[in-house]
């Protein structure tokens, strides 16, 4: 954390910023109500990934959660309040471009789920761009539950994750997915005991910030972007981007770095 910007002890969204590994925390921070999503909290979440896009210091990000959940999706007791806005205004306004953040960062970002991620809960677990799961955690589209449609993200992400045949099965049961059965299937990339993941999770971004940053974005530019292509596209925009990064300090650090046989220091140039 930077000097003079102590995190609120209330805060909805703890952001903490290592600034000699360059990696960004940001911890959901309503354990009492397993995190559940809240609008300062969707605002806060929203500005947390504002603030680590500027933040030239930071290569890398986690996203977790405090206490024994991830994130419980959207707060139901919000939800039965008298104003709140329509769904469709919910998602569209409040959900959305978080979703729209997190893909578009030009940074990786670890989810680290420590327990239990449900309905747009598992949705932002799903937008990370790997997951380190906790022996604890599980998945729940808990959307159905309460008589409403994955959202956030969720019928994109899901079967490009598990496969369709698999995605209809967590999405229309809604049964919870064990974090042993979501390494199986492929909605998490790893699981560890519970006491390891912070510092796996750590060791995770840790090694992302000190990859070349801008080859790192202009990967996950391209992972974004071939879903929507074929392979020719592909093939063109690999190209393109290929050009972007041969122009790029870091390209000669790492070829220099090789000849010399030693570690690059990649600087984001
Ligand atoms: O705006 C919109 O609505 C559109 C967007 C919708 C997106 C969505 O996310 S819809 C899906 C919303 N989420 C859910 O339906 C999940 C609801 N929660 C649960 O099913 C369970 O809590 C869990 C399976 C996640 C965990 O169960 P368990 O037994 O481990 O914990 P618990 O006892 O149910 O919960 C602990 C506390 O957290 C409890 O509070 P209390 O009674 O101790 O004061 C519980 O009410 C609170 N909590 C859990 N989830 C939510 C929540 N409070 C508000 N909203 C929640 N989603």
């Amino acid at each position: 954390m930077p000097p003079g910007d102590p995190p609120a002890a209330d805060a909805t969204v703890l952001v903490d910023i290592d600034a000699e590994s360059g990696v960004a925390t940001l911890t959901l921070n309503r354990p009492d109500a397993l995190n559940a999503l809240t609008v300062p909290m969707k605002r806060d979440l929203l500005a947390a990934f504002r603030r680590v896009e500027r933040e030239r210091g930071v290569r890398a990000v986690i996203l977790t959660g405090a206490g024994r959940a991830f994130c419980a999706g959207q707060d139901l007791r919000e939800r039965l309040q008298p104003d709140a806005a329509p769904l469709g205004v919910e998602v569209r306004e409040r959900y959305n471009p978080i979703i729209r953040a997190m893909r578009a960062l030009p940074k990786p970002i670890v989810g680290a789920i420590n327990g239990v991620a449900a309905g747009a809960g598992a949705s932002l677990a799903m937008a990370c761009d790997l997951r380190i799961a906790s022996e604890t955690a599980s998945f729940a589209l808990a959307f159905g539950r309460v008589g409403l449609v994955p959202d956030s993200g969720a019928t994109w992400f899901l079967p490009r994750l598990v496969g369709s045949s698999r995605a209809a099965e967590i999405a229309l049961l809604g049964d919870s997915v064990s974090a042993a059965d979501a390494l199986r299937l492929g909605l998490v990339g790893r699981v560890v005991p519970g006491d390891q993941l912070a510092a796996e999770a750590t060791v995770l971004a840790t090694r992302l910030a000190a990859g070349a940053p801008r080859a790192l974005a202009l990967t996950k530019r391209a992972l974004n972007a071939a879903w929507a292509h074929d392979l020719d596209a592909a093939l063109d925009y690999e190209a393109h981007l290929q050009d972007l990064a041969g122009r790029t300090k870091d390209h000669a650090e790492g070829l220099s770095a090789f000849m010399e046989k030693r570690p690059p220091h990649f600087t984001g140039e």
